[in-house]
């Protein structure tokens, strides 16, 4: 937490009359939860203030608000906060230069700085987690309402898998502590969260019958275009059930293969033992250590990236053993 740029932050939110969040594309329920979170805060301690999230919207976090559809012109003079974004080309709304002042908020590793000030803390699990620093450090100033806290509280439970993931620590139950005096309202976001459509527990059922696992243990799922289209499920469903491979004591790794637009395949890679952030960095990806990404582009370099892991966790085990 850095006090000298969060104070900073608040100045500018101060200075200007016009707001505009925007998180990023493919959202996530991190990156709304945390734009809906901060917008609830600014609205109710600035009435004055206009305050907007711009961006596309996703089914599964619509309860916490719904993004606003902005002209050109209200970008003219506006502060711009892109939050949970770690590179500009995946802001949702690539018309994050045409405000006055941008600010990137994130806690990705900070490989592609942007804005006109940043604040990248990578020791929060969730983005969430830094709006709720702001939030406590000028306290006395801010408003935060229960649905701001329901938003931010999402946020912190879909980055960090219910507080399952390694970087929960602490602060992270300190801060999650104010949303409860808030009155935070806990059994509706169990109960939005929790809340499958058929088509995904049909495709779940698919992903369960059909993963597969290579000789030394990686287990992982082919999921096609045509498949996906199938079932009737988005891109951003059919990737999250990359944790339903999650189970298996024998395989360490796991790693979900999809095809996006022009069937260009993606890879969602997952540990519980060896990084597997190198290996995303070879195949043009990157992330944590225990959940990266790569860009395959083909299915032939999707083979090649399972020989790479299936090597890794034969090493792994060699030397556990
Ligand atoms: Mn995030």
């Amino acid at each position: 937490m850095d006090k000298t740029l969060l104070t900073e932050i608040h100045t500018k939110i101060k200075a200007y009359k016009t707001i505009i969040i925007l998180p990023h594309g493919r959202p996530d329920g991190d990156c709304i939860g945390t734009a809906m979170g901060l917008k609830d805060m600014l609205i109710n301690t600035y009435p004055d203030k206009a305050v907007y999230v711009s961006g596309e919207e996703t089914d599964y976090v619509k309860f916490l608000g719904r993004t606003d559809t902005l002209e050109d012109e209200t970008f003219k003079g506006a502060l711009v906060i892109a939050v949970d974004t770690s590179g500009k080309d995946r802001i949702a709304d690539q018309r994050y230069d045409m405000g006055d002042f941008l600010i990137k908020i994130d806690h990705h590793i900070n490989e592609t700085p942007y804005g006109d000030l940043e604040y990248v803390d990578t020791s929060r699990p969730a983005a969430a987690l830094i709006i709720l620093d702001l939030y406590n450090l000028f306290e006395e100033e801010y408003t935060l309402t229960p649905e701001g806290a329901k938003a931010l509280y999402t946020g912190i439970l879909t980055d960090t898998g219910r507080f399952k993931y390694s970087g929960v620590d602490g602060d992270t139950f300190r801060l999650v502590a104010k949303l409860y005096d808030i009155g935070l309202d806990t059994e509706s976001v169990f109960r939005h969260l929790g809340t499958q459509s058929e088509a995904l527990v049909r495709f779940k059922g698919y992903v369960l019958l059909n993963y597969k696992k290579t000789e030394h243990g990686v287990a992982y799922i082919e999921l096609t275009q045509d498949l996906i289209d199938e079932f009737g499920v988005s891109i951003e469903e059919a990737s999250s059930l990359v944790n339903e491979l999650s189970v298996f004591d024998e395989c360490p790794v796991w790693v979900l293969f999809a095809e996006y637009e022009e069937k260009i395949v993606r890879a969602r890679l997952r540990s519980k033992g060896p990084a597997v952030n190198k290996v995303a960095n070879e195949f043009d990806g990157g992330g944590h250590a225990m959940a990266s990404g790569a860009n395959l582009g083909t299915w032939a370099r999707a083979k090649e990236i399972l020989e790479v892991l299936d090597g890794l966790v034969k090493d792994y085990k060699e030397k556990k053993a």
